[in-house]
């Protein structure tokens, strides 16, 4: 019998949209400039109005997307679609002048707060959890090469179902999700499983769109994190599995040939990388 609560896509929207609110509260109220925003709402509307004349488009087609807008917004996919379909521009232009490691979108499903873990740790999991081990070493150090002592990495994964806790029903708390404290050195050494490809919510408005055009709804398996340190930029940042599915074509565009892990079977059948991130300073 069919005992567990499926992950739908309103639910997990409804739970990143919450999120947002609680986590990113921007600053435009009464008494900002209005010369930016009457810039960037002017030109992306002209963006619109040109793709309407050069392919013609019908009443149909304008009230279809008036549709699907609405429902972006009653699914709670908003933070699902912006993150997935623009993110990584806004990504490309806030990276671009950074001298150490490269970083990634940070996505949707990122939660503050994760338990506080020891330089050299696993993370939060079931009994069993499912998955190839992979034990994920490394040294954080400003670009100059000196080592950054207590450095925070906060982790986050899908689990080998390609779920999120807190955004999917069932699941443990803080299931995959942690902060890693570096030892002396900005050393660390986690623990974890290996994640599965993520496919966003095919039952919700992107994955509608998705399907209307035609294109896959996959990222590739990865592993998020936030690293930072006092006066230094924090990082943020995505990894990835080489050899893994959607490498070549993540629906979010967030892969970086930098951001590819190679990890090797140790003799216990460990998976086991090393990777060392490069902070800026502020
Ligand atoms: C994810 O797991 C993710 O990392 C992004 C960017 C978008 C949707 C789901
Ligand atoms: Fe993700």
């Amino acid at each position: 019998s069919e005992t567990t609560v499926k992950a739908t896509a309103a639910a997990s929207g409804a739970s990143a949209t919450e999120r947002f609110l609680t986590d990113k509260t921007v600053s435009s109220g009464p008494g900002t400039d209005t010369s930016r925003v009457n810039t960037l709402a002017a030109e992306v509307i002209t963006a619109v109005h040109d793709v309407i004349r050069q392919h013609q488009v019908t009443y149909e087609e304008y009230n279809a997307l008036k549709s699907w807008l609405i429902s972006v917004g009653q699914d709670g996919e908003w933070p699902l679609f912006l993150d997935v379909w623009v993110e990584h521009v806004v990504e490309e232009v806030a990276g671009a002048a950074r001298k150490g490691s490269k970083g990634t979108i940070e996505g949707p499903y990122y939660v503050p707060g994760a338990p506080a873990l020891p330089s050299v740790a696993t993370l939060p999991m079931r009994e069993n959890e499912a998955g190839t081990p992979l034990l994920f070493q490394g040294q954080v150090t400003d670009v100059s090469g000196q080592p950054l002592a207590g450095a925070l990495l906060e982790m986050w994964q899908a689990d080998d179902d390609g779920l999120y806790a807190q955004f999917a029903p069932g699941i443990t708390e803080w299931n995959l999700r942690g902060s890693v404290v570096a030892d002396a050195e900005g050393r660390f050494a986690v623990t974890t499983i290996q994640p599965a490809p993520y496919q966003i919510p095919t039952d919700g408005s992107c994955g509608r769109l998705i399907a209307a055009a035609g294109w896959h709804a996959w990222r590739p398996a990865h592993l998020h994190l936030k690293v930072s340190a006092p006066d230094h930029e924090a990082l943020t940042t995505q990894l990835y599995f080489k050899g893994g599915e959607h490498i070549q074509d993540d629906v979010a565009s967030a892969v970086k040939p930098e951001l590819v892990l190679d990890p090797r079977p140790n003799v216990e059948g460990v998976h086991e990388v090393t990777y060392d991130f490069v902070l800026d300073p502020v």
